[in-house]
């Protein structure tokens, strides 16, 4: 990101000047001062902080860290593809080897346990980047392998990448029929039941699966193998009577099937994949913005003839090209989608909730680079809603055909807060969002992340189907955040807003938390339920406001922060609420506290002070720990700007109170 500098806020003193006396303004202000002041410090550097990372442009992303399956993926398709390079290779190992723990097994999210797909993965790309089977750290990953399962253990999706190199069975790997294509959108299993990013995912791997490819393995694998004399032990049917039980004989019968095929049926089948495949590829050669679509589609189209050179297939691997992120140490991280949509409309939040100015050039320079994004053509979504006029915006630089209601909600937000010189352009962007996410409802009154009703129980039965999230239903945060901006454009009488509100309140856990879907968790999901009910106007004395509070200040941590590990998506009992105190998490406990009338409790005074005294003293905060979610437990995200925005969002909210305070509840 190249920063412009525009160090001074224009609304607040200039900061101090120097790093040593900033070193001892810290050290006096957080001790001595009282909590206001020293949140109003924080407050400045954190602002101070935020500004002088905006990019040229008007955006900001920071990077998207997951885990070391995506830089192993990496090298695995440029291995099928022959066009793995030796810096290339060099680089992805430098990052993998620096994750490893030390019982040899790699995790999905800082301070988790060793995960087993993951391991499988990082091993053998360190073998395709030229590290021995015998070296230390590679014979500690091999033996932890095999202690937990052997390849036969793995997820479905790291046993396909084997399987492009003979190191697994296609046979022993779930079926998925090209077929799949052409089933009409009522029938259960079409690939619209399937939430977006599992639809871009699947499609492209029916043709993988059809084709079944097997290129030739530069080494063997047998050390992965809980027992090589027996690869895959046999496991028994689940009962008949059980949907597993279901699925896996029709697994076998697709198993099946696929001898009998007529071949022409299925080449027809595969090229009315391919051309969804291409009609859906964004205009900077991405599928959807996220890496299993871009990987799988490459493969795919490259399976059916198309060369290297391709337009298409070159705008594709540029667009993975794009995803990596260099560090200074020659260490190359893939990230497995980018969030500057995401993290622009936060950073506006969070710098108008800290008081610039709606006015402030930087400010009107990403209301102008967000208004650049609006989506403005139909995408898959209007399959459940053909009628219903595109608007909104996505997540990424990139991806009109898959807009998601929380960005919308969100942008929407965020440029209410700016003092554009347009103000009509930004109300007609806003009205056609508005327009979107209320078409977007869900029957049951919430809203689910891309799609309207995605909730069929059929694509988690697939035996395909063992990792992640494959449908989209409505969610706590995302309804949280649509209600919140339908209250602030007035609307928190419209019969729609009042069907969110009921759902979110039907919602509400037994101990007053609400679970989290995209972030990490019911202190998440509470942070983002409570401010939008006392945005819509629900009184702070409401009993479901009540309970969050009582259940905030429960969990709040000895140090005065709140943090939640990633196992409460495991163990709800022993884990909700409760994990090492981090900056994103804090401000998130904060904003439900103040929005709930709180900022004189103890609980707030101890939560502010926390992040003052953590605080950098380039006015930023450190966050090891992983506060995103893409799936709950099985892909977590550490987005590397939730540790700025947040609590500045919070520290503001404490210093300045709440935005569009005087218009709780306002509206048809
Ligand atoms: C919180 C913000 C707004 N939010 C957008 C969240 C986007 C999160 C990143 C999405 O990245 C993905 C990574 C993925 N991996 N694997 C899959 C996948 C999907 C999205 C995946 C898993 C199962 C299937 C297909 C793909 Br089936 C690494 C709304």
């Amino acid at each position: 990101m190249t920063a412009t500098t525009d160090g001074s806020t224009g609304a607040l003193p200039p900061r101090a000047a120097s790093a040593s006396e900033t070193r001892d303004t810290v050290s006096v202000v957080a001790e001595t001062a009282s909590p206001q002041h020293a949140a109003a410090h924080a407050m400045r550097r954190a602002t101070d902080f935020l500004l002088s990372r905006q990019d040229d442009e008007g955006w900001w992303k920071g990077d998207l860290e997951t885990n070391v399956t995506m830089d192993a993926e990496d090298l695995l398709l440029r291995q099928f593809l022959n066009i793995l390079d030796e810096p290339t290779s060099h680089a992805a190992a430098l990052h993998i080897r620096g994750e490893q723990r030390a019982d040899g097994a790699w995790a999905t999210f800082h301070g988790g346990p060793g995960e087993l797909s993951t391991t499988v993965e990082a091993y053998v790309a360190l073998r395709l980047a030229g590290d021995g089977p015998g070296e230390p750290h590679m014979a500690r990953a091999s033996a932890w392998v095999r202690e937990h399962g052997g390849i036969a253990s793995a997820r479905v999706f790291t046993r396909i990448w084997l399987a492009l190199f003979g190191w697994w069975k296609w046979e022993d790997l779930p079926e998925l029929p090209p077929e799949l294509i052409w089933f009409p959108k009522w029938l259960p299993l079409n690939i619209y039941d399937f939430g977006c990013w599992a639809r871009q995912t699947i499609v492209p791997l029916t043709i993988v699966s059809a084709k079944r490819p097997v290129r030739p393995a530069p080494f063997p694998l047998d050390e992965l193998h809980t027992d090589a004399r027996d690869p895959n032990p046999a496991k028994p049917l689940a009962p008949v009577a059980s949907w597993d039980g279901v699925f896996q004989r029709l697994d076998k019968a697709l198993h099946g099937y696929r001898r009998v095929a007529p071949r022409r049926l299925r080449r027809a089948a595969m090229n009315t994949a391919a051309r969804w495949i291409i009609e859906r590829q964004e205009n900077d050669g991405c599928w959807g913005g996220i890496q299993p679509p871009a990987v799988y589609s490459v493969i795919a189209l490259h399976l059916l003839g198309f060369d290297l050179r391709h337009p298409v297939m070159r705008a594709g691997l540029e667009s993975l090209d794009r995803f990596a992120v260099w560090r200074e140490d020659g260490a190359r991280m893939i990230e497995a989608c980018q969030s500057p949509v995401w993290d622009t409309c936060l950073a506006a939040i969070a710098l108008a909730d800290a008081g610039v100015p709606a006015d402030h050039p930087q400010l009107v320079k990403a209301a102008d680079w967000m208004l650049g994004e609006e989506i403005v053509r139909p995408g898959d979504w209007a399959v459940k809603r053909p009628g219903l006029p595109p608007g909104g915006w996505a997540f990424e630089f990139h991806n009109d055909n898959y807009p998601d209601i929380d960005d919308t909600a969100e942008v929407a937000l965020a440029l209410r807060r700016v003092k554009h010189h347009d103000p009509e352009r930004v109300d007609n962007a806003i009205g056609r969002a508005l327009r979107w996410n209320l078409g977007m409802q869900s029957k049951n009154g919430g809203w689910g992340a891309f799609d309207v009703d995605n909730t069929s129980a059929f694509p988690n039965r697939l035996p395909f189907c063992d990792f992640g999230e494959v449908i989209d239903p409505p969610s706590a945060d995302v309804t949280a955040h649509v209600v919140e901006m339908l209250a602030v454009e007035g609307l928190a009488h419209d019969p729609r807003t009042r069907r969110g509100i009921d759902w979110l309140l039907a919602e509400q856990e037994t101990d007053g938390s609400w679970f989290g879907r995209w972030g990490v968790n019911y202190v998440y999901g509470t942070g983002a339920v409570v401010p939008a009910l006392v945005t819509a106007g629900l009184p702070v004395s409401h009993p479901a406001i009540r309970r969050a509070v009582a259940w905030l200040e429960t969990v709040q941590n000895d140090d005065g922060g709140w943090g939640e590990d990633l196992r409460s998506y495991h163990d709800v009992a022993g884990w909700s609420g409760r994990g090492a105190s981090t900056a994103s998490q804090t401000g998130w406990a904060l904003l439900g506290l103040l929005a709930a009338g709180e900022r004189e409790s103890k609980a707030v005074e101890r939560g502010v002070a926390w992040l003052a005294a953590t605080q950098r003293e380039d006015g930023s905060w450190d966050e090891p720990y992983f506060t995103g979610t893409g799936f709950p437990w099985d892909f977590s995200i550490n987005y590397h700007l939730y540790r700025q925005v947040f609590p500045l969002t919070a520290l503001g909210r404490y210093v300045h109170g709440e935005p569009f305070a005087d218009q709780h509840g306002k509206g048809s």
